[in-house]
């Protein structure tokens, strides 16, 4: 039923040389034409099978001649011919329409048929959806495309490559043409058609040529793409510097849009924004906001040559673009921002997606073995894990090597279609080394556990270490291989410096070294050793693993004051709320280990010296989601309750007058600058006035209140908004009013407005949220919504979605089915908020498994139904 596997590949019996596409464009009537110069790839007779979805056919010829009805065999998704000659140019022509396409894949209209803009989405599958094509990553092909429009309603007309010409037609239409250069599988095709506004920058790449940057977007949104701009010639440079990768068209256009069911997409030389991650400026957006689309805007942009240039086999082989193209992106924002905050940001990111993902009933290999809607594999899994592996393979390798194996990728696979397997090879070739071992991370689920326990033997001044590994069964996968661990340490001595380790049989080395772990278990010695205070383990987390490393409250505050990993400290800080959180959850009279995660964070609470932005985030205990992780069978109500005991906790520890005094201090110095030094102050202001609203409530809401109403920019106003609310403060609803008034007409800012009513802690968040499902600025069409007001109440608001009674799975129940009807992408990736159903307390899990169940009777997308069918195992 439709199931690919990855071992049943092989090779396209037909490869596509060119391919002349004409399009003329229309709201809801397109013509396509397109005209593939084929050649077959054996020599033995082999029938063409093309691809194609929704068309409706208007001509087929063959070297110019008309094929009949018998002569070619046409279904809803394929197109066959049996006899044609070796080399042939084939021509189709289709009728498509745009205004109809609300699963955003293919050619789609975004906004109005009377003000919006025409676009495409071809990644995985789109481009079957606007002709007749082989459609899979391994055909390269070089695009030629002309586009006829009104030149009224579409005066901008963008495809990949460089421009080829432009003119007038009759009755007010007009043309452009566009060559690629660079063959591409059809996958990074697009076009865009519309009135759009653009600004633009002159570029020059290291090895000289000029390029001119464009950005596009429709009206008053145009003023917000500046930042945009600026990422992206800091991500050109970086790239150029960093990797030797110079950009290769003389052109390179960003479009934003509103409807866009991913975050963006790295089409060659056009590529297309989700709005939320292109516009950026202070009234609008967040800190946040700007690290995003710096980041976004970098990551594709860094597609060019890690996805494009070099493109993917077929689409088990995803995250040699995606996990590569994640690691590429955060050592861009590392290098332009602080290392140490971003490593704890993306494994937050980790915890809390990943490593549940890799717990559950949707577990996968980073290389999945087999798909039956690839949409669903756009995961956490492929993206951030595989960027871990990567990372694993980098620090393996060592800068120097690193670099030389990436070049000698580039050199080896250049304008082809690879495989993990090649990657390694290439990045191995470079100093010799075997890097297979990798591959199992590459094809074994679920995250492994690491056991580490620590022994000092003060006669024989030796440290041992003794490890173990495990990875716990997941679906289809029950037996596990032992992996290649590295594992970066330190032995702290009494003062918290490091101290020198002596492998045996090593010459000396500084205090840190990295451990190669690849077998189930295997015990370490450190010779010469003096009285080692603490072992410092998963230093920077240098592998994806859970580490148990046994150590108690005492040895883990420790670490928390002298740890000089910036990672490892937070990380101590992490473990003490955890140990803390677990006893809350027990329901014991007196947990002493949040007495010291308490103690200890008061101790640094005053320390001038400790970067704002770190001391922020180790005041911050693990997120709900994450914390959860650890509770079996899971309460989430009881969960949620032990994590707001420990906020409680802290925030009178630290009490009233020291939290009123540094956010009044940190106040003071906000002057709405973006460097990351006034960023990183305000991460501190805004987790100072969290803390200080559950000990001095009133005195603090009027201070939110105030700051909310005054704010110079959106990071203040949204925090104080935020805070409001999560304190069910009486100032919140009329804050949540003068927002909503504040930015009805921007999309992007209003988004907001749903996340926060969607994440608020209230008995009565299921009704709230489903009033808003009917407000008239709501649409199941647009998924930014969706995800907005939905997807953040089912998977980021715990208590209010498992209400006890059911109510939040019904809600989401009844709108899965009506969404999958309009997007099948969008309702499958809502849908994977209900694969933790089985991990639940018995009387939830009931509920939450009934609305699994009339779900899967009904019947639904390919996308949903593989959802649903694995989440119910
Ligand atoms: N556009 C998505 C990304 O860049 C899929 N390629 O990750
Ligand atoms: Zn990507």
């Amino acid at each position: 039923n439709g199931v690919v596997r990855l071992a049943d590949y092989v090779a396209p019996a037909w490869r596509v040389d060119e391919v002349e596409l004409e399009f003329d464009l229309g709201i809801s009537v397109t013509q396509v034409r397109a005209r593939l110069h084929l050649r077959r790839s054996g020599v033995t007779p082999q029938a063409l099978v093309l691809d194609g979805a929704g068309l409706q056919l208007q001509a087929i010829r063959v070297d110019g001649r008309e094929l009949a009805d018998t002569q070619y065999t046409l279904d809803e998704t394929s197109l066959r011919i049996e006899q044609l000659p070796a080399v042939c140019v084939l021509e189709t022509l289709a009728l498509i329409d745009p205004a109809a396409n609300s699963a955003l894949s293919g050619l789609y209209l975004s906004g109005s048929a009377e003000h919006g803009f025409l676009l495409t989405q071809c990644e995985a599958e789109g481009f079957r959806r606007i002709t007749w094509y082989p459609d899979r990553p391994d055909v390269l092909a070089k695009f030629h495309v002309l586009l006829r429009a009104d030149r009224q309603r579409f005066p901008v007309l963008l495809a990949n490559g460089n421009p080829a010409g432009s003119g007038e037609l009759e009755d007010g239409r007009h043309w452009v043409a566009w060559v690629d250069p660079h063959p591409k599988p059809c996958y990074l095709f697009a076009l865009v058609a519309g009135r759009l506004e653009k600004i633009e920058q002159e570029y020059r790449t290291a090895d000289g040529r000029a390029v001119m940057l464009r950005i596009f977007a429709e009206g008053d949104a145009i003023a917000r793409c500046g930042y945009a701009m600026d990422a992206l010639v800091r991500a050109m440079r970086w790239d150029e510097q960093q990797y030797g990768c110079n950009y290769d068209l003389d052109v390179f256009h960003i479009v934003a849009t509103h409807d866009f069911n991913m975050g963006a997409m790295e089409n060659k030389g056009l590529n297309i924004f989700n709005a939320k991650y292109l516009l950026a400026d202070p009234q609008h957006s967040s800190d946040d906001d700007y690290a995003h689309v710096e980041a976004i805007v970098a990551h594709e942009y860094f597609h060019n040559w890690t996805g494009n240039r070099v493109t993917c086999r077929d689409w088990f082989q995803l995250s040699l673009k995606e996990g590569l193209t994640v690691y590429r992106e955060q050592q861009f924002s590392a290098d332009m921002n602080s290392a140490t905050l971003k490593r704890i940001e993306d494994v937050q990111i980790l915890r809390r997606s990943q490593f549940i993902e890799d717990a559950g009933p949707l577990a996968h290999p980073v290389r999945p073995e087999q798909y039956s809607a690839i949409d669903n594999f756009y995961t956490a899994t492929v993206y951030d894990k595989g960027a871990e592996l990567v990372r694993m393979i980098a620090g393996r390798l060592g800068a120097a090597a690193w670099r030389r194996g990436m070049d000698e990728y580039f050199l080896r696979h250049d304008g082809e279609a690879a495989t993990v397997e090649q990657f390694l090879a290439a990045l191995g070739s470079a100093d010799g080394s075997d890097l297979s071992p990798y591959l199992r991370w590459y094809a074994q689920a679920g995250t492994p556990q690491l056991q580490a326990r620590g022994e000092y033997d003060a006669a024989q001044r030796c440290y041992r270490l003794d490890l173990q590994q495990h990875t716990p069964a997941t679906p289809g996968q029950p037996h596990k291989q032992a992996l290649p661990i590295p594992l970066r340490l330190a032995l702290l001595g009494d003062d918290g410096k490091a101290l020198p380790l002596r492998l045996h049989d090593s010459a000396d080395a500084p205090g840190e070294r990295v451990l190669e772990f690849d077998s189930d278990r295997a015990r370490f010695e450190f010779q010469d050793i003096d009285a080692p205070r603490v072992a410092s383990l998963l230093r920077g987390f240098s592998a994806p693993v859970r580490l148990d490393a046994g150590l108690g409250a005492a040895d883990l505050a420790f670490l928390l004051r002298f740890e000089s990993d910036g990672f490892n400290r937070w990380e101590a800080a992490q473990q003490l709320a955890r140990l803390a959180f677990a006893g809350c959850l027990a329901g014991a009279p007196v947990v002493p280990e949040l007495g010291t995660w308490c103690d200890t964070l008061a101790e640094l609470f005053p320390q001038a010296a400790l970067d704002p932005a770190l001391l922020a985030e180790l005041l911050t205990p693990p997120e709900l989601n994450d914390l959860a992780q650890s509770c079996d069978p899971l309460d989430p109500a009881a969960a949620h309750t032990a994590r707001e005991a420990l906020e409680q906790a802290l925030a009178q520890r630290l009490g009233a007058n020291a939290l009123r005094a540094r956010h009044a201090q940190l106040l003071q110095a906000e002057r709405g600058d973006l460097d990351g030094a006034a960023r990183a102050r305000r991460r501190l202001l805004n987790r100072c006035l969290r803390l200080w609203l559950r000990v001095e409530p009133i005195a603090a809401a009027a201070m939110a209140a105030q700051r909310y109403a005054e704010a110079p920019a959106m990071t203040e106003r949204l925090a104080c908004l935020a805070a409001l609310l999560a304190a069910g403060a009486e100032q919140a609803q009329p804050a949540l009013d003068d927002f909503a008034c504040r930015y009805d007409a921007d999309p992007v800012t209003l988004d907001k407005w749903f996340v926060l009513q969607a994440q608020a802690p209230r008995s009565d968040t299921v009704e709230r949220v489903a009033a808003l499902m009917a407000h008239p600025r709501f649409s199941l069409r647009n998924p930014n919504r969706v995800s907005a007001l939905l997807q953040n109440f089912a998977v980021r608001n715990l208590p209010a979605f498992h209400r006890p009674d059911g109510a939040g799975y019904v809600l989401i129940e009844q709108a899965l089915a009506q969404i999958d009807a309009l997007n099948p992408t969008t309702a499958a990736r809502l849908a994977t908020a209900l694969k933790d159903w089985a991990r639940l307390e018995p009387a939830r899990r009931r509920l939450l498994q009934a609305s699994l169940q009339r779900l899967v009777r009904r019947d639904s997308s390919q996308d949903l139904a593989d959802i649903l069918r694995r989440t119910l195992g």
